[in-house]
């Protein structure tokens, strides 16, 4: 049986879809081009009675000779898709493509305006299934309102397919409708920090949303030292007691830095110039003995610091005064991770080139803990998503952690809501999922209190932006649940004798945990993120989790106690 396209369009499908030709016609696809022949089929399936057939065309000559597309599936803004289906090719060494086209788009890699060509797939002799999660720029990160999705088998000449169980997936949960309260960081659950900054209070929505710490301003040397001598730690030590009361990462910023330094520092001689940098150093050092990560040396691209000379100059390295800041701050902070901060690198591989040269002069001694990004809304904004990789790619080849310590988005024109939240959406995910990326911190979140203006992702009363809304909800779906190749699991004390036992193990369903005095069982994968699962009593479901190994703590009064249990 060969149907061509005279289905309706009308015909419209909401998400989750599923596509099996057991009614034994075309379900609403359409055959753009039929090669050499296009059918459902009862010769083979993968389920049921039917499958479609696809045979390309035998000459080769039209690349991709046979193309089929769905009906409009219904999707939503701000959802994540996956599709999946099931093939096989007579013979193997079949080549399938795939694209999608949305309602809306809103930047182009490599397709046209409003489809988004996925990585072809070579299809094996046996049915097999074959899944497209998350694909950046494409459909499956759903731009509006529908979507449809083609598949091209042409590229092998007379190459037969068998198609089965076409599934979109929807894997965002739905906001809730009610007013949303939420209660704990949004980044609570994750293997990275989600965090912001703090001005001179500490908002009382802050604790909702973020979970690590960065002074606006306070840290500055212009703001700590205005007036030579005279030491002003108030905003400083607010933030710092807010993050270490809360257990958040706290980022110091910063040492080093060509602006926003005192203005009596240039009537100085350079040895005088030093020795005040050395005492700034140290009195941060004695007052906050927990810093997280410091920004030793801030903007050394852009805005190098005006004392450079003092603290040596260019030198052999061509980066000596660098050097030797992060020298003193290792001396001075052993504990504290060490890192280096700039603009304009996100958006510029050239930049993120001459950014790694200092950083791999840092490496050479040990120096450097991390490479903080600042990624503001000038550089964020325009940036494609395929620069921003290829950025990251060379940042994290340097085998450090990357920090977005400054991201801000403003929309087109600033402020502009819609296209603010889409711009979110399109590139926050690209540096929250990088595997090298360990956290991530918003410039400021308020509308009116950032410093650039349309940067506001919550209004000054409370009420979320979109960019807010679908940054919260993001957050709470699988996709923002990703491994950070350097997280660092909590250095609770352990010992060694376990006082509980955990059976069956390997278990497929319900874990038992039975010891004294349980007071709290948790469930981590092998990334060290938490897990969320059913308790009850000494039972923990596990019946939703994947296979694999995971980690129990335990925590029983008389200490924290660890276990590994299979899911088989
Ligand atoms: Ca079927
Ligand atoms: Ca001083």
């Amino acid at each position: 049986m060969l149907i061509l396209g005279c289905i309706s369009f009308s015909l419209t499908y909401a998400a989750d879809t599923m596509f099996d030709f057991e009614s034994g016609i075309l379900e609403g696809w359409t055959v753009l081009n039929q090669g050499g022949g296009v059918s459902v089929s009862q010769e083979d399936k993968y389920a049921g009675s039917y499958s479609v057939k696809m045979v390309s065309d035998a000459s080769g000559e039209d690349y991709w000779s046979v193309q089929l597309e769905t009906p409009l599936i219904t999707t939503k803004t701000s959802h994540l898709y996956k599709i999946s289906f099931w093939a096989k090719a007579i013979g193997g060494g079949g080549v399938i493509r795939l694209s999608t086209e949305s309602a809306y788009q809103l930047t182009d890699e490599g397709g046209n305006a409003d489809r988004q060509y996925l990585p072809e797939l070579n299809i094996g002799g046996n049915w097999a299934q074959y899944t497209y999660q998350d694909v950046y720029g494409s459909a499956l990160r759903a731009g509006g309102s529908s979507m449809k999705l083609r598949i091209d088998a042409g590229k092998i000449p007379g190459k037969t397919y068998f198609i089965d169980n076409v599934e979109i997936i929807d894997l965002t949960p739905d906001l809730e409708e009610e007013e949303f309260v939420n209660t704990i960081p949004l980044a609570k659950e994750h293997s990275k920090f989600l965090g912001n900054i703090i001005a001179n209070n500490v908002r009382s929505n802050f604790d909702t949303y973020w979970n690590q710490i960065t002074p606006e301003n306070a840290g500055k040397w212009g703001s700590v030292e205005y007036t030579r001598g005279n030491m002003n730690w108030s905003a400083l030590d607010l933030a710092y007691n807010h993050a270490k009361a809360k257990g958040y990462k706290f980022r110091f910023h910063t040492f080093v830095w060509g602006s926003q330094e005192p203005n009596w520092i240039s009537s100085l001689s350079p040895a005088e110039q030093k020795a005040e940098m050395e005492e700034f150093m140290n009195l941060v050092a004695q007052r906050y003995p927990a810093i997280d990560y410091i920004d030793v040396v801030n903007e050394p691209l852009h805005q190098p610091s005006n004392i450079r000379q003092a603290i040596g100059g260019d030198g052999t390295t061509g980066w000596d005064w660098i050097v030797w800041s992060f020298r003193k701050a290792r001396q001075l902070f052993p504990n504290s991770k060490l890192h280096i901060n700039d603009y304009g690198i996100i958006n510029d591989p050239n930049a993120a080139r001459r950014y790694v040269e200092i950083v791999k002069i840092l490496q050479k001694e040990n120096l450097i803990d991390g490479i903080g990004i600042q990624c503001h809304e000038f550089n964020l904004n325009w940036t494609s998503v395929a620069t921003m990789r290829n950025v990251l790619g060379i940042l994290a080849a340097t085998g450090l952690p990357v920090y977005v310590t400054e991201l801000d988005i403003s929309g087109n024109p600033a402020g502009d809501e819609d296209s603010q939240y889409l711009m979110y959406r399109e590139k926050f995910p690209v540096l929250w999922e990088h595997e090298s990326v360990a956290g991530v911190t918003l410039w400021g979140y308020v509308s009116g209190a950032t410093w650039k203006t349309g940067t506001g992702i919550v209004e000054s009363n409370g009420t979320e932006r979109k960019a807010m809304k679908w940054l919260r909800s993001y957050m709470a779906s699988e996709a923002s649940k990703v491994p950070n190749k350097f997280y660092e699991t909590s250095s609770v004390e352990v010992l060694q004798a376990p006082k509980f036992e955990i059976y069956p193990n390997p278990a497929s369903d319900f874990l038992t945990v039975k010891g004294e005095t349980v007071e709290k069982i948790e469930v981590f994968d092998a990334f060290g993120k938490k897990i969320s699962v059913n308790f009850k009593d000494e039972m923990v479901d596990i019946r939703s989790l994947p296979k694999g190994l995971y980690l129990l703590v335990v925590d029983n009064k008389e200490g924290i106690f660890t276990g590994k249990f299979l899911k088989k």
